[in-house]
């Protein structure tokens, strides 16, 4: 446990895409949540800046009206950052600027243009937690420019999202955090695998489907059906595998069927920052299969807590899916439990905020 650090006034800056608790804002919704209820049981003052219509349990949400930002995983790499008229993101900005006097700290969900120029602007310390991998030459630039002048307000959560930038090795990686108390561990599965994540290419669900199928177990699939054309294409090369669309759930119901599951296949296509449902299964005590891709690879521990393998091999995840039943699926909860507690998660961005402030 690190030296405590005297209760800290810190204002959140949520993600402009949607409002909290929408489900547009993907992984950082959840991120904000855990982050913000676990610093505030450490006796720190959070205040949460949201679109209107953000709901957020227990914490205290200042809502802002305006237009919601274009997503940025939609736009091209060359494409100019853009502000729509009556913009949430300056509207939210604009609140933190005239409110900043009363904060020790100012934390930026938001993977957009305007919070990272605007950070030397501020006399209170802005910290940016970063919740994607490279996607445009403007994003780099500006977050790059605060790499550049204040290297230690810049985090990501894994080494491989960082790496997807130039400057890859300076940012702090501080993984993830969730309230394991949700998940409750199963220990005799069912003899079926599971896949979770949104029914879209850059996901590789076809590998899956290839995979489970030669091994002879069906799989069940859990996740925003985003793609309908992919999805009858898949249907149309594997008419006669054993695969099940189980919809989009929420977590209680998740990780109630999730955790059943013999072991979850992990089959991304793209650099994931991060991988959330990889915790997610691990906390059920369900192995990981995962392509040695993105941030999935940092999270499974080969051999221990699921398999390593070749990304793109359908060989190798089959194999690996007959080697299943040496990994102890209690060690899986365990493992998750050390790195991806709100509680570990908690120590590492108090660390965090002490050196930000250290050296501010
Ligand atoms: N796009 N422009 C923009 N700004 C964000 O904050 C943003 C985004 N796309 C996705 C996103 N945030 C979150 O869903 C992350 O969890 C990925």
């Amino acid at each position: 446990m690190p030296p405590s650090l005297s209760p800290l006034r810190l204002l959140f800056v949520s993600t402009s895409v949607g409002p909290l608790g929408s489900g547009v804002g993907g992984g950082v919704e959840l991120t904000l949540q855990n982050l913000a209820q676990e610093l505030q049981q450490r006796g720190h003052r959070v205040e949460v800046v949201a679109p209107a219509g953000s709901r957020a349990a227990g914490l205290s949400l200042v809502p802002i009206d305006g237009a919601v930002q274009p997503m940025a995983q939609s736009q091209q790499r060359d494409a100019p950052s853009v502000l729509p008229p009556n913009s949430v993101l300056a509207h939210m900005w604009d609140y933190a600027r005239t409110a900043q006097h009363r904060y020790d700290l100012v934390l930026n969900f938001a993977y957009d243009w305007l919070p990272f120029y605007l950070s030397p602007f501020f006399h209170c310390p802005v910290a940016h937690l970063v919740s994607m991998g490279s996607l445009s030459e403007a994003m780099d630039a500006a977050i790059g420019a605060v790499v550049e002048r204040a290297p230690a307000t810049v985090a990501m959560h894994s080494r491989a999202q960082a790496a997807t930038f130039v400057w890859g090795d300076r940012p702090r990686i501080l993984g993830n955090g969730f309230d394991l108390s949700q998940y409750k561990v199963c220990l005799s599965p069912a003899p079926y695998l599971g896949w979770v994540g949104r029914i879209a290419p850059e996901k590789g669900l076809e590998d899956a489907i290839a995979a489970s199928t030669k091994a002879g177990l069906p799989l069940h699939i859990w996740g925003a059906m985003t793609g309908e054309d992919y999805w009858h294409q898949l249907q149309q090369q594997h008419p006669d595998s054993s695969y099940q669309y189980q919809g989009f759930v929420p977590t209680q119901q998740l990780q109630q069927a999730l955790g059943r599951c013999r072991g979850l296949l992990v089959t991304p296509k793209w650099v994931e920052a991060f991988g959330n449902v990889v915790i997610e299964a691990l906390a059920c005590g369900v192995p990981v299969i995962a392509y040695r891709r993105g941030g999935p690879a940092e999270l499974v521990e080969d051999g221990v807590t699921g398999w390593l393998v070749e990304p793109d091999s359908v060989l190798e995840l089959e194999r690996a899916i007959a080697r299943l039943d040496a990994i102890d699926r209690l060690t899986c909860r365990q493992r998750a439990e050390a790195q991806y507690s709100n509680r570990a998660m908690g120590d590492r961005v108090e660390a965090w905020f002490r050196d930000i402030l250290r050296s501010h």
